[in-house]
């Protein structure tokens, strides 16, 4: 007897990948684009692998049009992509740059050809140096500033994109570019500082979700996209699943608890102490308003158990734990069933979408034009094995986009290490689909795990 083949996903399950302006576009400083925070850093010595810039990139910019034909090619049919900021109102004030929002509209337009529909992110971390010079977000003046920019884009773009992003991983732009750990803008503030960026952040979602509303059209929907703490029981136990509940509450309360909380758990302002967020009357009323889905980011999880007297309990990877060549990138597949439930079940969040999931690699090489990244491909289908049972478990996710279309320039890793399932030969811009991208287009017209 033939072994039955593998659940399908939901009828309507959306398969998509991803990318943001800044990994791909190149182009940094053409046609009136403005530097970036990352073009910045990326001249600051020793801040980036290689010395790599972003000022080609994948030269996205002037080939979307070959790369939206392969995107088709391979039957996707859903891209989550980002709007750069500094190509859009380049001075961080409220001066339009025409060339910019022109060159949007020629890349919707190529999309549309294709049949392909964006996902648009309106904040993936490259905010325009001319307001980190104003204090950037540890100032009032990011979300002064980025409450016009959405409007503007919304405005822009909104006969055409119909599904937005608000801003994406808070977490790494505020912790980790403020608090010490590398990325862009590289500072190293005290802790208070670094609270006061997250609730700027959580302001700025805000605003993205009231510009919607206001100019995006009856069907445009929005959400935020989070790497929340993803937590995995140890065991599937009721005490160890309890145990890593608490333990998820507790590690997302400072975003994902405020914004479906409306307001700082007063935990989570203990813990502060006097480094809690100063809170502006009325902040709440925006950062609370409802959206219409949540986007997760999932790559890894914490393994937590109960300890005593039930007590969560964190356990760190041990040293033989498998990763990828990201020495972050635990191999974890079970994150992609806990997150989503967790997430599901702490917030009442009725429509998810796993809006990154994906590994890097340094070694995916083309050798008579194929490139076998035979890890990626286990990597992906044991993680959405875990998808699957989660949405069989009652799990609201409504769709899966895989981190990333085509390797690019991975931040501080510069253009080493490989995210793609489309490798990118940096130095002639030829792209090559891998094994994987055979792979997930076989999946997403079968609907199934194959
Ligand atoms: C995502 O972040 C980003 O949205 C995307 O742009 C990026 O290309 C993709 O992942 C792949 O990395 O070096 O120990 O300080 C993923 C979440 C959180 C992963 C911060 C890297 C830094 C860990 N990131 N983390 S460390």
């Amino acid at each position: 007897m033939p072994s039955p083949l593998p659940d399908r996903f939901p009828r309507n399950f959306v398969w998509g990948t991803a990318t943001a302006a800044a990994q791909i576009e190149g182009a940094a400083f053409a046609d009136g684009k403005s530097e970036s925070v990352w073009d910045r850093l990326a001249r600051r010595p020793g801040a980036i692998l290689q010395g790599d810039t972003l000022d080609q990139a994948c030269d996205h910019y002037h080939r979307f049009d070959a790369d939206f034909a392969l995107m088709r090619s391979l039957g996707l049919r859903h891209y989550r992509l980002s709007l750069a900021w500094p190509r859009l109102l380049p001075a961080g004030d409220r001066t339009v740059n025409q060339r910019g929002i022109d060159f949007y509209h020629r890349l919707f337009d190529s999309m549309q050809n294709h049949g392909i529909t964006p996902w648009v992110t309106l904040f993936h971390w490259d905010l325009p140096q001319a307001l980190e010079d104003r204090g950037g977000w540890r100032s009032r003046c990011v979300p002064e500033a980025f409450a016009h920019y959405a409007d503007v884009a919304v405005k822009a773009f909104g006969d055409r994109v119909k599904h937005w992003i608000t801003l994406n991983e808070i977490r790494c732009f505020t912790i980790h570019g403020y608090g010490g750990l590398g990325k862009a803008p590289g500072a190293n503030e005290a802790p208070g500082v670094v609270n006061q960026t997250i609730h700027h952040a959580l302001v700025c979602h805000g605003h993205a979700v009231r510009a919607v509303r206001e100019h995006g059209g009856r069907s445009a929907k929005v959400g935020l996209t989070d790497n929340c703490e993803t937590v995995i029981p140890l065991t599937e136990t009721p005490d160890d699943i309890a145990a890593a509940r608490a333990y998820f509450i507790e590690a997302n309360q400072s975003i994902l608890g405020a914004i479906h909380g409306g307001r700082y758990a007063p935990a989570y302002l203990r813990r502060c102490g006097a480094d809690r967020p100063k809170v502006t009357r009325g902040d709440f009323a925006l950062i609370s308003q409802p959206t219409d889905f949540l986007g997760l980011n999932i790559y890894t999880g914490l393994f937590v158990r109960a300890g005593k007297r039930g007590r969560p309990e964190h356990l760190p990877p041990s040293p033989s734990y498998p990763h990828t060549d990201s020495p972050w990138l635990g191999l974890a597949p079970r994150a992609l069933y806990w997150g989503p439930r967790l997430a599901a079940e702490v917030y009442g969040v009725k429509n998810l979408y796993i809006t990154e999931n994906g590994c890097g690699y340094d070694d995916d090489r083309v050798v008579n034009g194929e490139c076998h990244d035979l890890h990626r491909v286990e990597f992906l289908r044991s993680y959405l094995k875990e998808l699957q049972r989660a949405i069989g478990d009652g799990a609201p996710v409504r769709g899966y986009f895989l981190w990333s279309f085509i390797d690019n320039f991975e931040w501080n890793d510069g253009t080493t290490r490989r995210f793609g399932i489309v490798h990118n030969d940096f130095k002639t811009q030829r792209r090559t689909p891998k094994l994987s991208a055979a792979w997930y287009a076989r999946v997403i017209a079968g609907h199934r795990l194959c």
